[in-house]
């Protein structure tokens, strides 16, 4: 098995961090992204949809999509769960990772995309288009931003973690929520001290540096 990886990429970096919180060993490749690796021989083949990561499986399988990623690498190593140790806890961890993703985590994604020049002529990720780079959307994804730290901010009044008690793979994708709103100038605000609470903790874990 073979993770598919770019260091700066931020997806990439939500897989190893749940591999860093799960004690795991998978071989890392590193695709040069910004020379155009994922759209070149072997990767267009083995990943069609030209983003990192994505696992190679020792029969040539190849599985894109990061929380698909870390939900093959749990039932293999289902020690020291992340997503859950039951029906229950898996849903809830699964609510609170669809949540933090689709509320906050791509709506940055989208932001720092259509802001930063870096990105420009690839405002999608896995394509190059001449599609322009959208102020109107950096707007929108800091205004999401806010309401998501807001939420968070009353979830985590009353509970350690975003899914609950233990630390999950909710947390790694709120992790890298943060990072990348601070990458587009939205801390988390003074008016959110639980969920700067929880950032504080948060950083505080190895994993965090991997
Ligand atoms: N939904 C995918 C998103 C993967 C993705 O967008 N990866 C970015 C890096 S963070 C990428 O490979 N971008 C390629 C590009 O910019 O062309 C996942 O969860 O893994």
């Amino acid at each position: 098995m073979k993770l598919y990886d770019f260091p700066p990429a931020v997806n990439a970096q939500r897989v190893r961090m749940f591999i860093a919180e799960k004690g795991l060993d998978v071989p890392m490749v590193e695709v040069d992204v910004r020379a155009g690796a994922l759209h070149e021989e072997p990767c267009r083949s083995m990943n069609p949809f030209a983003v990192v990561p994505f696992l190679e499986l020792d029969d040539g399988t190849c599985i894109g999509e990061s929380i698909a990623i870390c939900r093959y690498l749990e039932e293999l190593h289902p020690q020291d769960p992340l997503m859950g140790r039951d029906p229950k806890e898996r849903a809830i961890v699964e609510m609170w990772n669809r949540r933090v993703e689709l509320d906050g985590f791509m709506p940055a994604l989208h932001a720092l995309r259509n802001a930063d020049p870096v990105y420009a002529g690839r405002v999608l990720p896995g394509t190059r288009n001449d599609l322009a780079q959208l102020p109107e959307i950096v707007g929108r994804g800091k205004d999401a931003l806010a309401i998501l730290f807001d939420r968070l901010d009353t979830r985590l009044a009353g509970s350690p973690f975003i899914a609950g008690e233990r630390f999950s793979v909710a947390d790694v994708t709120g992790w890298f929520t943060v990072q990348v709103a601070s990458r587009i100038g939205v801390p988390i605000p003074d008016t959110c001290p639980n969920a700067e609470r929880w950032r504080r903790e948060v950083a505080d874990r190895p994993s965090t540096r991997v």
